[in-house]
């Protein structure tokens, strides 16, 4: 009887991130009011390659590493569509974009780019977490249409979100030698299991409904004491007043 009920115990914790790899450890997101500034990166051709949210109508937030080596009217936005099999929503061009002054790859920081819509959304808009505010500990979601396992190529059509916890800078600077508290955060689990991965870069970590960070870069995905790095916002942008 203590065996079965071990066994229960066993596949009840461990299913979860093998049997429903999305995200990473994640779950598919069906209610598109939860999301409505949520939008997807594409090519011309409608491969998505990165995810992104909306901060104004014509305005979009993303991860510098998922723009600056295309030009903007490669980059087609999609918005208002959680399955990307579908053409609902609507889609745009970018007009151009912006970069933080310095920008070179993710591990060094200020990965976040603002990209100007030729045709602006009518959705509305994600506001941006305010500067200061209590983070540690918080646990955010994170969404977005890439990989649902490092190693897995396919992803699925499907947005997904997971929750996971903020890191102490300190644990963060203990696994990443090029950790920057002021340019990025981390969050994830110690034993791994649920993380943003491949194609979701540029996608937006929610707190309490606003915006705190990008999905950036890490080592791999979901892996133990390698938690997810993601560019902290407040950093970068203000907060409406
Ligand atoms: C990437 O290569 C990537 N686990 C995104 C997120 C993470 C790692 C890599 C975080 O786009």
């Amino acid at each position: 009887m203590r065996l079965l009920a071990v066994l229960i115990l066993f596949v009840i914790t461990v299913t979860p991130a093998h049997a429903a790899p999305r995200i990473v450890g994640g779950e598919v997101v069906d209610d598109a009011g939860e999301v409505p500034w949520m939008v997807a990166l594409t090519t011309s051709s409608g491969h998505q390659f990165c995810g992104g949210a909306l901060l104004g109508p014509g305005q979009v937030v993303t991860a510098a590493h998922c723009v600056d080596d295309r030009t903007p009217g490669s980059i087609t936005v999609v918005g208002g569509r959680l399955d990307l099999r579908t053409d609902g929503g609507s889609t745009s061009v970018a007009a151009s974009y912006e970069l933080v002054e310095g920008y070179s790859t993710p591990s060094r920081g200020k990965d976040i780019a603002l990209l100007t819509l030729a045709e602006p959304m009518p959705y509305r808009t994600l506001p941006v977490a305010a500067a200061g505010v209590h983070m540690n500990g918080s646990v955010g979601v994170v969404y977005g249409w890439g990989r649902q396992a490092e190693n897995d190529t396919d992803k699925s059509p499907l947005l997904h979100k997971a929750y996971v916890p903020i890191m102490a800078d300190e644990q963060c600077a203990a696994t990443y030698a090029r950790y920057d508290a002021q340019a990025m955060f981390c969050a994830g689990y110690p034993d791994g299991g649920i993380d943003a991965c491949i194609d979701d870069s540029g996608g937006p970590f929610v707190v309490g409904g606003r915006l705190a960070g990008i999905v950036s870069w890490g080592i791999g995905c979901a892996r133990p004491n390698a938690p997810g790095v993601y560019t902290r916002v407040t950093t970068y942008l203000n907060a409406a007043s």
